[in-house]
C-alpha cells in the first residue's frame, strides 16, 4: 500500500527542535488539527517536532482539587453581595465538589463508565444553577424525570455525560465569577483579539498581572518546555479565542528561555492580521507567518540555518526596527497530495472530555468524542458565496487529491490513533472528491464513520447520498443561509430552497442527519423576508428533511465580495480605521432599519422548538410577535412548498 508520508525521509537534524503548541481555548473532546498538520509535515521532511495541547492542559490543570481550593479561597475573599449564585453553591458544596471532580473528569474521558449510574441518579454531583436548567422540562409527559425526553429510560451513559457536562459548566461559571471573567470552555478572552483594529487593549491584558488562569498556563507552558527543549516554538491561533494565551505562552517562553525561536500562525492570523504593522507583536513572536505553514516554515528554517535572507522568506511578517516588514518571495505552497498525513502523536487522546450539550445534535457531534481532521480537498471548489471569505488562500486555492491517497492517510489515521470516526473539515467537501473517496473506502472495506460540510447542490442525487451512507457517513451539514430565492440568488450561493429540500430529505432517507447553517440579517433582508424563511425552516423539519438548524446573525467581512464591493449589494460600510492589528468585521447599513437582533431571538426559539419536535403547526409570525410585540404579517409562502417540491423531484 502507498504511504502518504515517509516518515524520516532523511535523518532528523539534531539542532532543530520544534514544538508546535495549540493555546487555549479550542475544545476539550478532541484537538485541533493544525499541529497535527504540521508535525505530521515537518516529520516527513525529516525535522524533528513535537506537539503538546495547552488547552487540554489548562482545563485538566485547573479543574483539580487544589486549584477549587484556591478558588474557594478567593471567592471567600469576596464581600458576599458580591458572590454570584454560582459562586455561593460552590462555596457550600465545596468538600463534596474536592471529592468528585477527579472522578467527574475521570468519566468524561471515558475511563470508568460505572460512575454513570451514581451521576445519573442526581446524588452525585453537587448541582449549581446550571442544573436549573433541567427543570424547563418539567416532565410532565415522562413521570417527572426531566431528562426522559432526551435519553428515555435507559440511556444511562448520555445522560450522565449531559449531567456531569452541566457540572463543569457551574464550575466554569465560578471560574469566571471568582478568578477571570475571560474564561470559558470553548475561547478564552475572545474580544482581546477578535476585529481589533488595536493592540492596545490586548497589550494592557498581557501587562496586568496574572489571573489564576494565566498562572496555571504558565505553569504548563514552564512544564512543556521543560519536557522538550525546542529551540523552536509554533504557536497556532485558529479563532479569536485563542489569542489571548497565545500571547501569554509566549510571555512565558521569552522569560524563560528568550533564544527560542517563536512563531506564529493559523487561521486567526490568516483571516484578521493580513494588514498587520503593530511592532509590540514582536515583543512576543519573532516571526508570523499568512496562510498554510508548510512552505513559510521551510523558508523559515532555511533562513535560520543561514541558507536564505530575511527578504526571501514566504509571507512572513518580521520586525525590523520599528518597522513591521512583510516578506512575500513568490514560492508555489507544497501541493496538498504532498502535505503528509498528519499525526497525532504527542497528545494524549485518553485524556480528552466527551462533553454533551443537549441543544443540538451537531453541536454533539462538535463537542463529544474523539473525531479524527482531515481535509478532503485544499480550499473550496465553489468560492462564489458573497458572504464567505473566497478571496483568502484556505478557500480560494482549491486542490484535490486523489481518493487512493485520502484512503492512504485515513488508514493511517486509523492505524495511529485506533480511532475509526473523521470529522471532514473542508468549507464545502467537494461531490466528486466525496463519491470517489466512498467508492474507495468501500473497496477496500475501510470501515470508518466520517461527517463533514458541504453545499446542498442537486448532485447529490438520492444514489449518491445512499453511497455516500454506506461508505460511513453519518452526519452532514450545510448553509440554506436564508431560506429565500431572492437572497441565495444574490449570495451566489447556486442552491434553491427547493433543491436543498429534496438533497435534505435524500441524505435524511439514506439515514444521515443534516444540519442546517441559517443566516438572518443578510443585506437587504426585509422583515417578511424573515418570516417567509423561518416558514421554510418549519417545513424543511416538519417534512423530516433536517434534523438539526441553527440561525447565526450575518457579519460582513473585508475579505468576502459583500466586504469588497458593498455597492453591488445595496449597502454601504461604516468607516473603520486600522490601527495595525486586526481587521475583519465591518459594520455596514443596508438602510433599512429592520431590527435583526430581536428576530434572531425569535428564530432562535423557533429552532430549538423545531428540533425538538415542537410546535411545528405554530404560525411562524407568532414567533417574532413575541419578540416585536407588534402585529407581523403570516409568510407569504405556501403551507405546502416543501411537499410540493419534494414531489416534483
Ligand atoms: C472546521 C472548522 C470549524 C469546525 C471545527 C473546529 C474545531 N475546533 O476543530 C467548527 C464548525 C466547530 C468551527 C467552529 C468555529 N470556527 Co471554524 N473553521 C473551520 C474551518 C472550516 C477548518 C478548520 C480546520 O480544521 N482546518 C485544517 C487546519 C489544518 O488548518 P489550519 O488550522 O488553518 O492550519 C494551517 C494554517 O493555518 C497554518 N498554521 C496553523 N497554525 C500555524 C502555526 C504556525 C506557527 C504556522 C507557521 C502556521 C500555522 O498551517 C496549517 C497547515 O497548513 C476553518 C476555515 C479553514 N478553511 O481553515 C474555520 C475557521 C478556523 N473558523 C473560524 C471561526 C471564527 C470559528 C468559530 C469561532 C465560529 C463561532 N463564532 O462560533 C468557532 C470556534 C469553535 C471552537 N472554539 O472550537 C474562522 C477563524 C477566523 C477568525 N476570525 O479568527 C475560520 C478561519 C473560518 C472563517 N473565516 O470564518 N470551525
Amino acid at each position: 500500500m502507498k504511504r502518504a508520508t515517509a516518515s524520516g525521509a532523511s535523518a532528523p537534524r539534531a539542532e532543530r527542535r520544534v514544538l508546535a503548541l495549540i493555546p487555549p481555548m479550542t475544545q476539550l473532546n478532541t484537538p485541533y488539527p493544525s499541529t497535527a498538520y504540521l508535525t505530521g509535515f515537518l516529520r516527513s521532511r525529516g525535522i524533528a517536532a513535537l506537539q503538546e495541547d495547552l488547552a487540554l492542559t489548562l482545563v485538566l490543570d485547573l479543574l483539580t482539587a487544589p486549584h477549587l481550593a484556591t478558588i474557594a479561597e478567593q471567592a471567600r475573599a469576596l464581600p458576599k453581595r458580591r458572590r454570584s449564585e454560582s459562586v455561593a453553591a460552590f462555596l457550600d458544596a465545596l468538600p463534596k465538589h474536592l471529592a468528585v471532580v477527579a472522578p467527574v473528569l475521570r468519566f468524561l474521558q471515558g475511563d470508568d463508565p460505572t460512575l454513570a449510574h451514581r451521576i445519573a441518579a442526581r446524588t452525585f454531583l453537587p448541582e449549581g444553577p446550571r442544573f436549573a436548567a433541567l427543570e424547563r422540562f418539567d416532565g410532565s409527559d415522562s413521570g417527572g424525570d426531566p431528562l426522559a425526553w432526551a435519553f428515555g429510560a435507559l440511556g444511562v451513559q448520555d445522560r450522565a455525560r449531559h449531567l456531569a457536562t452541566l457540572y463543569l459548566n457551574d464550575l466554569a461559571d465560578v471560574i469566571r465569577d471568582v478568578a477571570d471573567p475571560r474564561f470559558e470552555f470553548v475561547r478564552y478572552a475572545e474580544s482581546l483579539a477578535a476585529s481589533q483594529s488595536s493592540f492596545e487593549p490586548l497589550a494592557a491584558a498581557l501587562a496586568a498581572p496574572e489571573t489564576l488562569v494565566d498562572a496555571t498556563l504558565r505553569a504548563a507552558t514552564t512544564a512543556a518546555l521543560a519536557r522538550h527543549r525546542p529551540n523552536v516554538v509554533l504557536l497556532s491561533v485558529p479563532f479569536p479565542g485563542t489569542v489571548y494565551a497565545a500571547f501569554r505562552i509566549a510571555q512565558t517562553i521569552k522569560k524563560i528561555a528568550p533564544k527560542t525561536v517563536i512563531v506564529l500562525g493559523g487561521g486567526y492570523v490568516n483571516t484578521e492580521l493580513r494588514e498587520l504593522a503593530e511592532p509590540r507583536v514582536f515583543d512576543f513572536f519573532d516571526y508570523v507567518t499568512l496562510d498554510d505553514g508548510e512552505r513559510p516554515l521551510l523558508a523559515l528554517f532555511e533562513h535560520l540555518d543561514g541558507g536564505r535572507t530575511r527578504e526571501r522568506l514566504v509571507r512572513t511578517f518580521h520586525r525590523q526596527g520599528d518597522a513591521v516588514v512583510y516578506a512575500n518571495h513568490a514560492e508555489p505552497d507544497v501541493p496538498f497530495s504532498e502535505t503528509g498525513t498528519p499525526t497525532w502523536d504527542g497528545l494524549p487522546l485518553g485524556r480528552y472530555l466527551s462533553l454533551l450539550d443537549l441543544l443540538n445534535p451537531m453541536h454533539r457531534l462538535w463537542s463529544d468524542g474523539h473525531w479524527n481532521k482531515l481535509t478532503v480537498a485544499h480550499g473550496c471548489y465553489w468560492k462564489k458565496c458573497s458572504f464567505c471569505d473566497v478571496t483568502l488562500d484556505y478557500i480560494s486555492r482549491y486542490e484535490a487529491a486523489s481518493a487512493e491517497l485520502l484512503v492512504d492517510r485515513i488508514e493511517q489515521v486509523v492505524a495511529e490513533t485506533g480511532q475509526t470516526g473523521f470529522h471532514f473539515v473542508d468549507e464545502a467537501a467537494p461531490p466528486k472528491a466525496l463519491k470517489a473517496l466512498a467508492q474507495e473506502l468501500l473497496r477496500r472495506e475501510t470501515r470508518i464513520s466520517w461527517w463533514g460540510n458541504l453545499r446542498f447542490e442537486k448532485t447529490y442525487t438520492p444514489e449518491l447520498c445512499r453511497l455516500l451512507a454506506d461508505s460511513g457517513c453519518i452526519a452532514v451539514s450545510g448553509g440554506l443561509e436564508v431560506a429565500s430565492d431572492r437572497l441565495l440568488a444574490l449570495m451566489k450561493k447556486g442552491v434553491t430552497v427547493a433543491q436543498v429540500a429534496r438533497v435534505t430529505r435524500a441524505f435524511s432517507e439514506a439515514g444521515v442527519l443534516v444540519h442546517a447553517y441559517l443566516m438572518y440579517g443578510f443585506p437587504t433582508q426585509s422583515l417578511a423576508e424573515t418570516v417567509d424563511s423561518l416558514e421554510y425552516v418549519r417545513q424543511l423539519f416538519a417534512e423530516g428533511c433536517i434534523q438539526s438548524g441553527y440561525f447565526h446573525r450575518y457579519t460582513c467581512t473585508v475579505h468576502s465580495p459583500v466586504g469588497r464591493a458593498p455597492q453591488d449589494y445595496g449597502v454601504t460600510l461604516l468607516p473603520a480605521s486600522h490601527q495595525g492589528f486586526a481587521r475583519n468585521d465591518i459594520g455596514f447599513d443596508d438602510g433599512l432599519g429592520v431590527d435583526h437582533a430581536a428576530l434572531g431571538r425569535a428564530l432562535s426559539a423557533a429552532a430549538y422548538n423545531y428540533m425538538h419536535g415542537v410546535a411545528l403547526d405554530r404560525p411562524v409570525h407568532e414567533w417574532f410577535v413575541d419578540v416585536l410585540e407588534t402585529r407581523v404579517s403570516r409568510t407569504r409562502v405556501p403551507r405546502d412548498y416543501v411537499a410540493r417540491a419534494l414531489g416534483a423531484s
